[in-house]
């Protein structure tokens, strides 16, 4: 067992049953013209995920740890996309529309891709999610039994939408949650600092977080 300082109290995972998933790092979020932009909000914010969630990517692979990578995506023909998400508020470009880098969050498409930092090896396990959470209407439940895989390290983005739906779905599910706290990252500085404090509230009601050096430390 390998044991790290987190907050509420020490995180414990066997790496023989423990998956790095790293959330939606997609150009949809991070670069200019994408959803995440579309929706008005600042997306400078995501760049302070990049390098740490690249460290932790690089540490899971240097160990032959499991990756998975998930995707916020939909089918070309939305047949996937409830149109209460598609025509909720008004963004100026709406999830399937033509934007800068293809259609706005449609699989395939340049936008829906991961950054380049981030990139998906081979072998690694890609998951497209119609949903926030990723374990709804996706494999991944299974593919995680399969594996026997019982904890769960997060990264990406963003904090408060994707990554904690997919940590509260985890939970349900029996999986040990711990969120690497640089390698999250929310468009509002504020709704970051509150989920990481609402995981860890109430003894580690949804899971733990960690600093990354907590993780290397414990695993160097
Ligand atoms: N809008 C926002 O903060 N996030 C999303 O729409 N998706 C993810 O978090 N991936």
């Amino acid at each position: 067992m390998i044991t790290v300082d987190a907050e509420p109290f020490e995180f414990s995972f066997d790496p023989a049953n423990t998956a790095l998933i790293v959330i939606d790092m997609q150009r949809d979020f991070i670069e200019p013209g994408g959803f995440g932009e579309t929706l008005g909000n600042d997306i400078s914010h995501m760049q302070r995920a990049i390098g740490p969630a690249r460290d932790l990517l690089d540490l899971f692979r240097a160990q032959g740890w499991p990756v998975v990578h998930t995707r916020e995506t939909h089918r070309h023909d939305l047949s996937d996309c409830p149109p209460a998400k598609r025509e909720r508020g008004s963004p100026s470009l709406r999830i399937g529309d033509h934007g800068p880098m293809g259609r706005i969050l449609i699989r395939g498409e340049p936008g829906a891709e991961i950054i380049p930092d981030l990139f998906p090896a081979e072998g690694e396990i890609v998951i497209d999610k119609p949903g926030k959470g990723a374990f709804y209407a996706t494999s991944l439940g299974e593919i995680l039994a399969e594996r026997e895989i019982r904890s769960l390290i997060f990264a990406g983005v963003t904090t408060e939408v994707c990554v904690q739906t997919t940590m509260r779905e985890a939970n349900d599910r029996g999986f040990e949650c711990l969120l690497i706290e640089e390698a999250t990252e929310s468009y509002f500085p504020q709704f970051k600092a509150a989920t990481l404090d609402m995981i860890r509230a109430q003894g580690g009601i949804v899971g733990w977080t960690a600093p990354l050096q907590a993780l290397k430390a414990a695993v160097n």
